[in-house]
């Protein structure tokens, strides 16, 4: 099994392709990757990062792969520095991804209700494009919301999340929203195999901590390609999140530099290999 990891690479702050690579390792899977951008380090909370947008080695990379002849068994797309890039992955997906093939769309974009530094509607309206050639989207709140045309909840106790998910399935069939808060309780929402609404919760721990999206997709990929349900990836690549996130809680002091999903990892592969 192989996959291709298209990501940025955040020299620091722990997020995109610095943890896909070891989560995707650890599950015993192969992680090709494809950077699209380098910075010093993310975008949440740092101010002054420097951002090399890496379209034109993409462009010499995926001339060269073709004379290789190399197909992945999964192609998972992560934060795209531009439209450009958005097409490219289209380009990607159609030329690069086996038969039969998986194409996981995770459509970073924001959080907390706002766009992430950059990104503009118009990007959007390019990536629900996108979202509508993948088997599986795994936006949070915000990027759903943003996908989907309804205001961010400021409250979430009142939200509709069946009518967010239908309304997404209208583009993608296979939503996986992650970050709807609820009081106290955290949740994942999905439509399972027989097309009902379900929510797979853990205790909610107040912060932003960013890369907790990239550690959820990357453990569910990896979940996937060793041979579990879209379920039962859901709810390891759930618990392993919200296990790194209380983790980080009580021991990483600023939160910028990322969760402590390290030292959760072993835990993680247990319940993937019990
Ligand atoms: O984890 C999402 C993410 C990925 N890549 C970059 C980011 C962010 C979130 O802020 O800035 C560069």
């Amino acid at each position: 099994m192989r996959v291709l990891a298209i990501n940025d690479l955040s020299c620091i702050g722990k997020c995109s392709l610095s943890v896909t690579l070891p989560v995707l390792s650890a599950c015993g899977i192969t992680c090709d990757v494809l950077p699209t951008a380098i910075l010093s380090t993310h975008t949440g909370g740092f101010t002054g990062y420097t951002f090399r947008d890496l379209t034109d080695d993409i462009l010499g990379i995926l001339q060269h792969w073709k004379t290789l002849n190399v197909r992945f068994d999964y192609v998972y797309s992560g934060y795209l520095g531009s439209i450009e890039q958005i097409q490219l992955v289209s380009h990607i997906h159609k030329e690069f991804l086996a038969p039969n093939g998986t194409f996981v769309v995770d459509p970073v974009m924001g959080d907390s209700g706002k766009l992430y530094d950059g990104f503009t509607t118009e990007f959007v309206d390019q990536m629900r494009k996108l979202c509508k050639e993948a088997d599986y989207i795994l936006p949070n709140l915000t990027e759903a919301c943003y996908l989907a045309n309804v205001p961010f909840p400021s409250n979430g106790n009142d939200f509709n999340t069946t009518a967010l998910l239908e309304k997404l399935q209208t583009f993608c069939p296979r939503p996986i929203v992650t970050g709807i808060t609820n009081g106290r309780t955290i949740s994942v929402a999905y439509v399972d195999a027989e097309n009902r609404v379900k929510e797979y919760s853990h205790e909610n721990v107040d912060g932003f901590f960013c890369g907790a999206g990239d550690v959820f997709a990357s453990a569910f990929v990896g979940c996937l390609a060793r041979g579990k349900t879209e379920e039962t990836s859901i709810r390891l690549a759930s618990d392993f999140t919200a296990l790194s996130i209380i983790r980080s809680a009580k021991e990483v002091s600023d939160k910028r530099y990322g969760l402590n999903f390290e030292r959760e990892l072993f835990g993680f592969l247990k319940n993937l290999e019990p």
